[in-house]
């Protein structure tokens, strides 16, 4: 089956669907591993592996390329954080056919203006355009994509952007009207109450998706008791990974030999695993095994 079904299947049948952050090939492969339904692609997380601004700094094909990486390498359905479209119309259509050819089963663009700044950066300048300018981005992406299932996944910025939640219904309403096929709603507030008032009030037919980074004590139950049908844990991997290496590296640099450090490391092995070392010692096999038959070895 292919992802693309896979992600509206899942949809369709779980109670909710529990989306894993990641930044590249690696970290895609540990939410996979820990059995996530799928994979976010974030922007914030992204941008922040290459120690650049989620500012929209990096170009649309560096990202097509880490996401690339992600669906080269995992089964899983990934959900590509495409910012607000690399431009106009056009660029989103480009982008569609792009994101589309690589396996990737849905892209997330927002109503900001570009370039963006991080939704939840303090001070961040959090503009939007016009309705009817975000309406013709999700037209384009819907013209341009090949396969019905592929996910358009409009995000409104409107609570962000503190315009208010009739304003982020009326826009969300208008943008499944044009072809969005999931509705993401989000929120910088410590508390799921905008999100709930916003998704209590949605009476549109495509699912809604939050991602609760500034409200984390909200839970699954309640998420779903307020129809919420996916939710993004969009970049809880990339900070548990940056304290990790910093606290090893700090232990590193002040011990006299490697055994006195305490922090627990993954073993190679695990590593091995995970990148398939053992398969490379299999077709060196395979070829041994052909190279004999056709006379090359004795
Ligand atoms: C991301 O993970 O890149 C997101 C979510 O877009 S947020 O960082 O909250 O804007
Ligand atoms: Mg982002």
């Amino acid at each position: 089956m292919s992802n693309v079904k896979n992600l509206q299947d899942l949809l369709k049948t779980k109670p909710i669907v529990k989306v894993g952050g990641a930044f590249d090939a690696m970290s895609a492969k540990l939410v996979e591993i820990n059995e996530f339904d799928a994979i976010w692609a974030g922007s914030f997380a992204i941008s922040a592996t290459h120690a650049l601004p989620d500012a929209s700094i990096m170009t649309m094909t560096e990202f097509l390329a880490v996401a690339n990486n992600m669906t080269e390498s995992c089964k899983i359905p990934v959900i590509a954080d495409c910012d607000t479209g690399f431009g106009g119309p056009s660029n989103v259509s480009y982008m569609v056919k792009k994101y589309e050819s690589i396996g990737v089963a849905a892209i997330s663009i927002e109503d900001k203006t570009f370039p963006k700044q991080n939704s939840l950066l303090k001070g961040g300048k959090q503009e939007l355009i016009s309705q009817k300018e975000f309406v013709a981005k999700i037209i384009a992406a819907r013209e341009a994509k090949q396969n019905q299932d592929f996910m358009i996944i409009a995000r409104t910025e409107a609570l962000i952007a503190e315009m208010g939640v009739d304003e982020a219904l009326k826009r969300a309403h208008a943008y499944e009207d044009a072809g969005a096929n999931a509705i993401l709603i989000h929120s910088k507030k410590n508390n799921p109450d905008e999100v709930f008032e916003f998704s209590d009030k949605w009476d549109g037919k495509v699912p809604l998706i939050v991602v609760p980074t500034s409200y984390p004590s909200v839970g699954l139950d309640e998420l779903i008791e307020h129809k919420i049908k996916m939710v993004i844990y969009a970049n809880q991997s990339l900070r548990v990974a940056y304290t990790a290496m910093s606290r090893v590296l700090k232990e590193i640099n002040h011990v006299n030999r490697l055994t006195e450090v305490k922090e627990e490391m993954t073993s190679m092995e695990k590593i091995f695993d995970l990148q398939e070392m053992y398969n490379i010692k299999k077709e060196e096999k395979d070829i041994e095994t052909e190279l004999k038959k056709l006379g090359y070895i004795k």
